[in-house]
């Protein structure tokens, strides 16, 4: 069978599983909260990487009914977590072809009240390419998610277009670094000065930052040391199944 038909079956065969990476307060080391990761266990691949199957998703559709079953998922998974008595947020990626669909901020909110979270526990990922494309105006759609108490972050942040000048106006809580800028820090001047530079942008915008892609110990200091507030990233943990971060959290207690 074709990846394609197999991803049409995927949804009602049950094959989807959310891992979960944690995002790390840089100050404290602390988990603050999860970016939510869609894998697929296919029966005839193993698991297969968003990375593979997110694109034809988008090109045939099927990612705004997968949307929804993560939304509804990392939803019930919040739900769980806290009367385990975890304090976490959940991070969830949103691509553009989510993002113009109709009603999708009444989607988001519906998912919401269905397991009694409340919208603060909710970030949504916004890549910073998405900001620059689509038929209506992001600002609006931003708006509204901000007015129903959503959180919101620009993903990828240093490898699309934006203007600052719309950026600044934006409700977005978190920039997030784009890996390939931390990637080459320390070592790097190239990476390092942009890497200073968006971490000050965020910080005159009154937004957080947060790097993404922290592999080392000395990536963590230097980012520290520059006042970036959150991060993510191999060197603290790989997505992981929820268990593991309940596991993770009862370690930290
Ligand atoms: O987990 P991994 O690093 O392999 O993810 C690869 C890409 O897939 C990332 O760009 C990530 O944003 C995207 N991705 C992962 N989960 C989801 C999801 O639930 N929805 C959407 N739209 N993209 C996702
Ligand atoms: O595009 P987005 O930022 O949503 O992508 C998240 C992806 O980055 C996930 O697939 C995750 O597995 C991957 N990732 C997270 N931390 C690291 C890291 O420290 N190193 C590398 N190489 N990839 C990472
Ligand atoms: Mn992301
Ligand atoms: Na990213």
């Amino acid at each position: 069978l074709s990846l394609n038909t197999q991803l049409h079956h995927a949804l009602e065969r049950d094959e989807f599983l959310v891992y979960y990476q944690p995002i790390i307060d840089l100050n404290t080391g602390a988990m603050v909260g999860v970016e939510a990761l869609l894998r697929w266990k296919s029966p005839e691949d193993g698991m297969i990487s968003p990375g593979v199957f997110i694109p034809i998703a988008e090109e045939n559709g099927l990612i705004v009914p997968i949307g929804d079953w993560v939304l509804d998922e990392v939803c019930r998974q919040l739900a769980q977590w806290q009367k385990q008595g975890l304090k976490l947020y959940a991070a969830i990626n949103l691509s553009t072809r989510q993002l113009w669909r109709d009603r999708m901020v009444d989607k988001i909110s519906d998912a919401i009240s269905r397991h009694n979270i409340s919208p603060k526990d909710i970030e949504l990922e916004i890549t910073e390419s998405a900001t620059m494309k689509g038929p209506n105006s992001i600002e609006s759609i931003m708006a509204q998610m901000h007015e129903r108490g959503l959180n919101i972050s620009i993903d990828d942040f240093g490898t699309g277009y934006s203007s600052l000048e719309r950026l600044k106006h934006m409700p977005v809580r978190t920039l997030k670094i784009d890996r390939s800028f931390v990637d080459g820090v320390p070592g790097s001047p190239r990476d390092a000065n942009i890497v200073t530079t968006v971490v000050q942008l965020a910080r005159n915008f009154q937004m957080n930052s947060l790097a993404e892609g922290i592999e080392t110990p000395a990536q963590w200091r230097f980012l520290l040391d520059l006042g970036c507030l959150f991060g993510q990233g191999f060197y603290f943990s790989r997505p992981v199944p929820p268990e593991q971060i309940e596991a993770m959290c009862r370690e930290d207690k």
